[in-house]
């Protein structure tokens, strides 16, 4: 072989070893939303993808409309790196991260002020990073948003009136620690639950206004209490181990764009939020709009005490929001 021939081979076999494959492994990135096309989780995901294929060479594919099975087993993939990112809802991280249950801790945040102050400062970034002992590098957190209750038995003013309701909570062990404190009677599902509300499987579900709208599901629930009981955040993450192998300079573009797609997202969840509730009125919802939220509070009062909030990290963190 002549000597260039050489050279050529050498240099296509170098490039296949070392160059291309790196470059084609890296260049897409698969992120996982349990949610359809319109909701919160998409509204992060797509303005995220908008951002890094505008600065970067990565495409982001994104898995949407349960392509990939509940938020649980999107966390599940992403740990294996079968996915790489998500904009997974707070609630189903609390059995990979018990940690997690310290922001879904009912009544915690008063308003959409405190929530930024604190999920944007110290605390919420101590969060972030008590994620990594599961493997998932914590990027940001955008929003779902703050939980009202809806259901199909009876108008709820006070939590009396929630007993023996069965009512779907996510898959999470503080949601439905919560609920079976409140006296309902909790069921733990995976998103979506229109046919199981539809057939009567269970009466009730918790979610915020954006979801109530956008899922239909004042088709099947005629009654709608303001009681924002959970705020519920999205954790944004990618698998810890893949995010670290990048180079630096890609790390900080993707948690930038992440960062800021976060923003863009709770922006647009808080500005259409007066809008939802108007659209399930129009639907024909009844609409408590001022619960006896103070009767809910004192069932609750204790849950800091159950053994979901054992151990001295979460106790520890839980004063650091609470402070
Ligand atoms: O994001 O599972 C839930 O209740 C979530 O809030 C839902 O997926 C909407």
């Amino acid at each position: 072989m002549k000597i260039w021939a050489k050279r050529l081979v050498l240099l296509c076999v170098g490039l296949l070893v070392f160059g291309l494959p790196q470059a084609w492994a890296g260049s897409t990135i698969k992120l996982g939303v349990v949610t359809k096309p319109g909701s919160a989780q998409n509204v992060c995901a797509e303005k995220f993808k908008e951002l890094l294929e505008a600065r970067s060479d990565y495409q982001v594919k994104i898995y949407h409309s349960a392509s990939l099975g509940t938020e649980t087993q999107i966390l599940q993939q992403i740990q294996m790196n079968t996915v790489q990112m998500g904009v997974i809802t707070a609630g189903p991280f609390d059995v990979f991260v018990p940690e997690v249950r310290v922001i879904n801790y009912p009544f915690l945040f008063a308003n959409a002020q405190e929530v930024d102050q604190i999920l944007d400062g110290p605390a919420g970034r101590k969060l972030l990073k008590a994620l990594e002992k599961a493997r998932f590098k914590g990027l940001a957190f955008s929003e779902n948003g703050f939980r009202h209750l809806t259901n199909n038995v009876r108008p709820v003013h006070t939590v009396d009136d929630v007993k023996g309701i069965k009512i779907r909570v996510m898959e999470s062990a503080l949601h439905k620690e919560l609920w079976r404190l409140l006296g309902a009677n909790p069921t733990p599902m995976g998103w979506p639950i229109y046919t199981e509300l539809q057939q009567g499987t269970i009466d009730a579900q918790e979610n915020p206004l954006w979801v109530i709208w956008t899922y239909k599901l004042y088709e099947v629930q005629k009654y709608l209490s303001l009681t924002g009981h959970v705020y519920s955040a999205h954790i944004d993450v990618a698998n810890l181990d893949w995010f670290n192998g990048l180079p630096p300079k890609d790390r900080e573009l993707i948690q930038r764009c992440m960062q800021e797609a976060a923003v863009y997202q709770r922006k647009w969840n808080r500005d259409n939020e007066a809008d939802f509730l108007s659209k399930l009125k129009a639907a024909g919802m009844v609409v408590d709009e001022h619960p006896d939220l103070a009767t809910f509070r004192a069932k609750v009062a204790d849950i800091r005490n159950l053994d979901i909030y054992s151990g001295k990290d979460i106790q520890a963190m839980l004063q650091t929001f609470m402070e």
